[in-house]
């Protein structure tokens, strides 16, 4: 970078070659700010091809993150970091609160079941909007969450 414009400034004669040369600087510049804005912020195309993850542990029993907010299309896996059964619950005639048990018109409900410590489960959200969903074994307990997906 530095030595680049050193070069630059020991030829100043040649206007036509200089002009290219601050425009192969600034495309220079730029592929950098690309690869810093890459390397620092998050990447929609690596974050499609790896599933967002929620850990479900033990004490307290809880969804971590608790809200998530993912794009249609985008898996998210449920991963049982802890030693007890958890679930990933989204059915309204399963939940002692109906708050806890909720999707977007058109949406389909899910459960990934008893989960066994260790295990993982991954859901597909097509349908755009919040849902609320918990917990089988700790719903009492506050292991709730919600997912809101996007367009
Ligand atoms: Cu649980």
């Amino acid at each position: 970078m530095a030595s680049g414009v050193i070069d630059l400034s020991i030829r100043p004669r040649e206007k036509l070659t200089s002009g290219r040369l601050i425009l192969r600087i600034i495309i220079v510049i730029s592929a950098i700010g690309i690869v810093m804005a890459l390397a620092f912020l998050p990447d929609p195309a690596h974050a499609a091809s790896h599933p967002v993850e929620i850990k479900m542990g033990d004490t307290p029993a809880k969804y971590k993150p608790a809200k998530i907010t993912v794009k249609v299309g985008e898996p998210v896996e449920w991963v049982n970091t802890g030693k007890n059964v958890h679930s990933v619950t989204l059915v309204p005639s399963d939940a002692q609160n109906p708050k806890d048990a909720t999707e977007p018109k058109g949406a389909s409900t899910f459960d990934s079941g008893f989960m066994a410590p260790g295990s993982k489960f991954t859901y597909t959200f097509t349908v755009p909007g919040t849902y609320h969903y918990f917990c089988v074994p700790h719903e009492k307990a506050g292991m709730v969450g919600v997912v809101v997906v996007k367009k």
